[in-house]
C-alpha cells in the first residue's frame, strides 16, 4: 500500500518531522508534488537539517526515497541539497531515485515567478520565489523541460529555444535579466552536469514494482492542502496537487493502491505568504505564537502570520483528502496561553435583516466576504510538556482540548508532538 502523509493547513506543518518518525515502517518515501518552495525541518542527536527537494527518509540508509514526476526540480538546488548531506556519509546514490518525467526549473523561471509578482503589485501570491508556477506553467503548456531531456544530446538546443520565450516575457515587463543570467546559467548546467551521476529513470516503474513485492511506501506532500491548486484559497495557493490524489498522478500509482492518508496539522494555524486567513491574529497573541512557535518560514526566513485552529478550514482538508488518522504539532507552543480558542465556525455580517447567519463551510471566494470566525475558549494548560509521553499524563485541560478536536473532526488524532525533537512524540494508535 502506499500511505500518504500531507498537510491539512498551509503548510510547516511539521511534516518533516513525521515522515522522519514513521519512515522505518516504509521501504520507500517518495515526493510527489511541489519543488525547493518546500522546507522540511529534520532535528535529531543534536542536528537540525532541512531539505527543499529531497525526500525526508533520505537520513534512514534501508529506504529507497524517490522524487517523483509530479515535483518541479531546481538543479542548482538539488546539487546545493546534495553537497549540504556529504557530511552524513549517505549512500546517496543508491538511496535517492529521480523520476525522468519530473520538470526542470530553469534560472529563467525563477526570474519570471519574480516578474509576475512584481507585476501584481498589491495583489501578489506571495509566492516563494523559487520559480515554482511558471515551471508548472510550462510543464501544462508542454513546452517544459523534464529531467530525462538532460540526457538528451539536443538539451541545450531545447533550452535555448524556452529560454528565448522568457526572456520576451521578461522584456516585456522591463524585468532585468542580463545581468544576472549568464552566471545563474553556468551554475545551472554545471548542476545539471552533476545531477547525471544519480539515478534517473521511469520511477513509475520502480514504484510500482515495489508495491508488487510488498513494500510500504510513504508519499510525503509538500506546502498544504490549503494551498492546493484547485481546493486551496484560489488564487493564493502553490501551483501542484497538494491532496492525497496528488500522489496517484504525481508518481504513477493507482488510486485503489492508496491506504491509510495521515493527516497533519498544528495545534493553531501559520500562513506565509498573501491570501485569506481567518483566525489570524495581527495582535500581542499573535506575536507571543510567532515567537513561542519560532514561524519563520525555512525556506525564505519570513515570518510567519499566525492564528488560532481553525475547525472548518481543517473539516474541508480532512474531507478532500480521505484523512484516516490526524497528527497534531506543536501543541507545546499554546503552553504559555491563559485561554486557547477554537474556530468551529464562521459568522456573515450582521445585515437590516437580523443577525448574520453561520457556516461551517468555507465560501467561495474568502476574501470577498468578511466573515468572522466564531471562538469556543479553553482553559490553557500552562504546563510544560517536554518530559510527557503517555496521553494519560497530559494536564486535563490539554486532554480535553484534544477530545473536542476528535470528537468536532471525526477522524483521530494519532499522534501528538510535544516538541521539535524526534522522541517528543505520544502515541495514542
Ligand atoms: P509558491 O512559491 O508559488 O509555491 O508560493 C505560492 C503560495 O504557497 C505558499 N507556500 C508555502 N507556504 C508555507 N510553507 C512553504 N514552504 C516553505 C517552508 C516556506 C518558506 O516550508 O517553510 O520558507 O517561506 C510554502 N511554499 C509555498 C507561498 O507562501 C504562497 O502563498
Ligand atoms: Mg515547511
Amino acid at each position: 500500500m502506499v500511505d500518504v502523509l500531507l498537510g491539512l493547513q498551509w503548510g510547516d506543518e511539521g511534516k518533516g518531522k513525521i515522515v522522519d518518525v514513521l519512515a522505518p515502517q516504509y521501504q520507500v518515501v517518495a515526493r510527489f508534488q511541489g519543488g525547493p518552495n518546500a522546507g522540511h525541518t529534520l532535528e535529531f542527536d543534536g542536528f537540525k537539517h532541512v531539505l527543499h527537494q529531497i525526500p525526508s527518509g533520505i537520513f534512514r540508509s534501508d529506504i529507497l526515497n524517490i522524487i517523483g514526476n509530479g515535483v518541479v526540480l531546481d538543479p542548482i538546488v538539488f546539487k546545493k541539497e546534495i553537497d549540504g548531506l556529504a557530511k552524513y556519509k549517505l549512500s546517496l546514490h543508491e538511496n535517492l531515485l529521480i523520476s525522468k518525467k519530473a520538470s526542470i526549473i530553469l534560472p529563467t523561471h525563477r526570474l519570471l515567478d519574480a516578474a509576475y509578482e512584481q507585476a501584481k503589485g498589491e495583489s501578489k501570491i506571495g509566492s516563494t520565489l523559487r520559480g515554482i508556477g511558471p515551471t508548472y506553467q510550462d510543464k501544462v503548456a508542454r513546452q517544459g523541460l523534464r529531467v530525462g531531456d538532460i540526457l538528451s544530446s539536443n538539451f541545450r538546443g531545447k533550452y535555448g529555444k524556452l529560454v528565448e520565450a522568457h526572456k520576451l516575457i521578461l522584456d516585456q515587463n522591463n524585468f532585468d535579466h542580463a545581468s544576472v543570467l549568464p552566471q545563474a546559467e553556468e551554475e545551472f548546467f554545471a548542476a545539471v552536469e552533476f545531477m547525471k551521476q544519480f539515478q534517473l529513470t521511469d520511477s513509475e516503474y520502480a514504484i510500482n514494482d515495489a508495491l508488487t513485492s510488498g513494500k510500504k511506501i510513504l508519499a510525503e506532500g509538500a506546502q498544504g492542502s490549503l494551498l492546493d491548486i484547485d481546493f486551496g484559497s484560489y488564487p493564493f495557493v502553490t501551483s501542484s496537487s497538494t491532496m492525497a490524489a496528488g500522489a496517484c498522478t504525481g508518481l504513477g500509482i493507482a488510486p485503489k493502491q492508496i491506504g491509510e492518508v495521515y493527516g497533519i496539522f498544528k495545534a493553531y494555524s501559520t500562513r506565509v505568504g498573501s491570501g485569506p486567513f481567518p483566525t489570524e491574529l495581527l495582535d500581542e497573541t499573535g506575536e507571543k505564537m510567532r515567537q513561542e512557535g519560532r514561524e519563520f518560514g525555512s525556506t525564505t526566513g519570513r515570518p510567519r502570520r499566525c492564528g488560532w485552529i481553525d475547525l472548518p478550514a481543517l473539516k474541508y482538508a480532512i474531507m478532500i483528502n480521505g484523512v484516516t488518522q490526524l497528527v497534531m504539532m506543536k501543541v507545546d507552543v499554546l503552553n504559555i496561553f491563559d485561554e486557547i480558542e477554537v474556530c468551529t465556525h464562521y459568522q456573515y455580517p450582521d445585515s437590516s435583516d437580523g443577525p448574520g447567519s453561520t457556516t461551517e463551510h468555507l465560501p467561495y471566494d474568502q476574501t470577498d466576504t468578511d466573515l468572522k470566525p466564531v471562538y469556543k475558549t479553553f482553559k490553557g494548560w500552562k504546563t510544560d510538556l517536554a518530559a510527557i509521553r503517555q496521553f494519560d499524563d497530559m494536564p486535563a485541560e490539554l486532554a480535553e482540548y484534544v477530545y473536542f478536536l476528535e470528537e468536532s473532526l471525526g477522524v483521530p488524532i494519532s499522534f501528538i508532538s510535544t516538541s521539535p525533537d524526534r522522541e517528543a512524540i505520544i502515541y495514542r494508535q
